[in-house]
């Protein structure tokens, strides 16, 4: 496995300094975030943050995310030229020496959460999702002010209401047609660079508002890589996110994928499963449902060789900024990520 870490570019409080210093690291994900979706990213700006990431002694191979503009997603006239541009991010990315993209193909909203500051027993604060308040929220009423965190800024609500309302006249087959239109054209930009595509699965994997989402289950990853069956067509194993619908098995999804060479990233992170929802936990199995020793040896055992980072992090020791995003418990996630790779690395060469 190739231990990596989010960095947010150069506004990031916590700098390529720290996290150089963080035990085993080896590349950076990042992204350009100053340019619209849908555009293409300047090559100064990517130069850049090769330049920086590279001088600080990480290496610069994963992007998350060049993201889908929703007229893609909509099958909307003008994808084609949003998909060219796409491709262009790839060329230049595949150039700067990037392997691996994440993406993700959820209508308007990305990860949706209740709250981002839930305060656990301890005095350390998480990410929850709560059913009961994601059913007071309805996104089609421009007049409701009940909104929920990480909703995109750059919609105002009558944007957001129209743009949702379009979802709505979609189907599940008509969302995969799109996807797969899309991959049919960037899969093969891929290929010729040697770039990896490595899609996000639906965070939480269920259906949300009404909407379409067709990346949640094992048979939705199934059609993915059936779709375009091409290794560079592959995914981003997201624990949490997969992991926080009791119907999937983590375990044997990652087992699964990696044998077939699929996996290409993977997002290593706990979760607490509830009645009602889910809470976000430290990386260790003995706080979540998930078991991770499980997982890490599913992707051991069948020749797992792509990225991994820790996933969202609680805030611990005082530590504020970017929800789920801090320093502390996912440089805590990363430790205890090594410490089971090399146990379950020693032992397997053992026997
Ligand atoms: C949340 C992240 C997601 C992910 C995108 C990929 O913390 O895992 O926002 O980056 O879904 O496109």
């Amino acid at each position: 496995m190739k231990l990596s870490f989010r960095w947010y570019g150069k506004d990031d409080e916590i700098t390529l300094e720290k996290i150089r210093q963080i035990p085993g690291m080896y590349s950076i994900v990042t992204a350009v975030y100053d340019v619209p979706v849908g555009e293409v990213w300047p090559q100064k700006s990517i130069d850049e943050l090769k330049k920086m990431t590279e001088d600080a002694g990480l290496k610069f191979e994963v992007i998350e995310s060049v993201p889908v503009h929703e007229d893609i997603k909509l099958g909307k006239p003008d994808r084609d030229r949003l998909i060219e541009n796409y491709c262009e991010n790839v060329r230049r990315l595949g150039k700067a020496g990037i392997k691996c993209i994440c993406y993700n193909f959820m209508p308007v909203f990305d990860w949706t959460r209740t709250q981002l500051d839930h305060a656990n027993s301890d005095g350390s604060k998480s990410l929850v999702y709560y059913q009961e308040q994601v059913d007071k929220v309805n996104p089609l009423n421009s007049n409701s002010d009940l909104t929920l965190p990480g909703w995109d800024a750059s919609y105002s609500r009558q944007e957001l209401s129209e743009v949702v309302g379009e979802y709505n006249k979609m189907t599940a087959e008509d969302l995969w047609i799109n996807l797969e239109y899309f991959l049919k054209k960037v899969i093969p930009v891929c290929a010729e660079y040697d770039v990896y595509m490595a899609i996000h699965e639906d965070d939480p994997s269920w259906p949300i508002f009404g909407l379409p989402r067709i990346i949640s289950t094992e048979d939705d990853l199934d059609r993915l890589l059936r779709t375009v069956d091409d290794k560079h067509n592959g995914i981003t194993l997201c624990t949490g996110s997969l992991g926080c619908n009791p119907k999937n098995d983590v375990v044997k999804m990652a087992a699964k994928y990696a044998k077939m060479g699929r996996i290409h990233f993977a997002h290593l992170r706990n979760v607490k499963i509830l009645p009602n929802g889910f809470e976000e936990t430290g990386h260790l199995s003995s706080g979540g449902s998930l078991d991770m020793y499980e997982i890490m040896k599913a992707l051991y055992d069948n020749g797992f060789d792509g990225y991994v980072r820790p996933d969202h992090g609680r805030m611990i020791w005082g530590e504020t900024g970017r929800p789920g995003y801090g320093l502390y418990d996912r440089a805590l996630g990363a430790t205890y990520l090594n410490g089971l790779w090399e146990a379950i690395e020693k032992d397997s060469k053992r026997k």
